[in-house]
């Protein structure tokens, strides 16, 4: 028996929310492993639009139990919007007994959110453009044998261990930037989202998952952010804090690699990315702007515009490789309806030379795309329930993306509805 894991190919925002959800009814698990807040993860069904930062995207199933893992780190605030939005849009997830919450799941405290934003702010305009959530911080805390966790919220010197931890983050934020924001009614709103969180089951997740595992039950862990904002992986240090890629689905569940069953790689018909850091096909100009109205390119957590560009396959087969991808999932196709041309980067030039590969210093040499040029299509395909209905210009491009990636492209998505999917094998 094994474990499925979904996870993005590119820098996130893949459309990794709506696949899950899509899935979510074949399977008796969904797990997240890691990232935390700064994740968007948007679902749309039955004219409604939800969207999720920490909790798991299986959650609108009654048979389908979900896991915040070991690997999230969980700020108690936003998990407490989360629960409370649910609740108000009829999903009360305490009568449905449908979400637990990892022990070992390390906390978001208030002061981690200011560190993150004293740093950004440190960078200037090197910054790495970071959704100023603290994922960071918290991260550099557990790595560096600080921090705290779920369980400790039921220990009777919770309080003591957060004053600790906090007095420490104060001094360190006086020292560097010289000055520390009041943050005191953060601080109520912690200790308020702490006591809600007491009222979910908080498991030995390791134990839980390896359980479902030995029953036969099915588990889906569900990725965050992207392949390329890998810690270490991606294009450091312009990444997120955590292992983005199908290894972080073992320590952030803490499952065997041997129990990895499919891997399930999500990415879009063309490119975005959020933040700073190299992007080699991006579109800086009228096109690129075209996209991301098209494709409401903005970020799900924080608003911000996303920066769009043609799909980079270098890029992707990095992905494929680094995760052992089995099966593909390419999104917003429809947003691509209407383009005359569009464009795949092939190769890169890169100090005089042709690759097809990711090089180490990307963030300082620029690779120049090298992309092949493809007959666009201009049906609306938002509606297509059936194969048939895929116009012939939309078959060859997926055709050809499976030819160059090697891993057949087992679903298309033509809206961002539930029922605007296709499987295509
Ligand atoms: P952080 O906050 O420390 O993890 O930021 C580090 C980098 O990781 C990027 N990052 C993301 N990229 C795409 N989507 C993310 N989630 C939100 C969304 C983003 C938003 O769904 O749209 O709303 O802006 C996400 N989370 C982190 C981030 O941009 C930095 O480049
Ligand atoms: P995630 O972080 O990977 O879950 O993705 P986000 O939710 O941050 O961003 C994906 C956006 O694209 C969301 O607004 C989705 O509703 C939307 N979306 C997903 N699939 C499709 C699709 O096939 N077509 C269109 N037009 N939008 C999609
Ligand atoms: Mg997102």
């Amino acid at each position: 028996m094994a474990v499925d894991v979904l996870l993005g190919l590119q820098w996130g925002d893949e459309g990794k929310g709506k696949i899950v959800d899509v899935l979510s009814a074949d399977y008796d698990l969904i797990a997240r492993f890691q990232g935390g807040p700064n994740a968007g993860h948007t679902l749309e069904f039955d004219g409604k639009k939800f969207v999720l930062n920490t909790i798991p995207s299986g959650i609108f199933f009654n048979n389908t139990q979900n896991l915040i893992g070991n690997g999230v780190v969980i700020d108690p605030i936003t998990l407490k919007r989360e629960i409370d939005k649910l609740k108000d849009a009829g999903h009360d997830l305490l009568a449905k007994n449908n979400l637990m919450i990892a022990k070992k799941a390390h906390l978001i405290l208030p002061t981690h959110q200011l560190l993150d934003a004293a740093s950004e702010k440190k960078m200037g305009e090197g910054k790495i453009g970071s959704t100023l959530k603290g994922i960071g911080p918290t991260y550099m805390d557990k790595t560096g044998r600080n921090g705290l966790r779920i369980g400790d919220i039921l220990l009777p010197d919770f309080k003591e261990r957060y004053q600790k931890l906090t007095d420490k983050h104060t001094s360190m934020l006086q020292a560097l930037y010289g000055e520390v924001a009041d943050f005191s009614e953060r601080e109520a709103l912690f200790f308020e989202a702490v006591e809600l969180i007491k009222k979910f089951p908080l498991v030995d997740s390791e134990h839980l998952v390896n359980g479902y595992i030995k029953q036969g039950k099915k588990v889906l862990a569900e990725g965050a952010q992207g392949t390329m904002l890998d810690i270490d992986f991606g294009s450091y240090p312009f990444v997120t804090s955590s292992n983005t890629t199908t290894a972080g689905a073992c320590t952030g569940l803490g499952i065997a690699p041997q129990q990895i069953g499919e891997v399930i790689g999500i990415f879009k018909a063309y490119c975005t990315r959020v933040g700073g850091g190299p992007f080699p096909t991006e579109l800086d100009n009228e096109v690129g702007e075209e996209l991301r109205r098209i494709g409401h390119e903005f970020g799900a957590t924080t608003g911000r515009p996303r920066r769009t560009g043609w799909i980079d396959l270098p890029a992707l087969k990095y992905a494929i490789m680094l995760n052992g991808v089995t099966q593909m999932v390419m999104t917003k196709a429809d947003v691509l309806s209407g383009f005359d041309k569009i464009y795949a980067c092939t190769h890169y030039n890169y100090q005089g030379e042709t690759i097809d590969y990711m090089p180490y210093d990307i963030c300082t040499i620029h690779p120049e795309p090298v992309f092949k040029e493809i007959d666009g299509w201009h049906e609306d395909i938002t509606g297509i329930t059936e194969l048939n209905q895929i116009p012939e210009k939309l078959k060859n491009y997926i055709d050809f993306l499976e030819q160059e990636l090697e891993v057949p492209i087992q679903y298309l998505s033509v809206g961002p509805d539930r029922v605007q999917t296709l499987e295509l094998h």
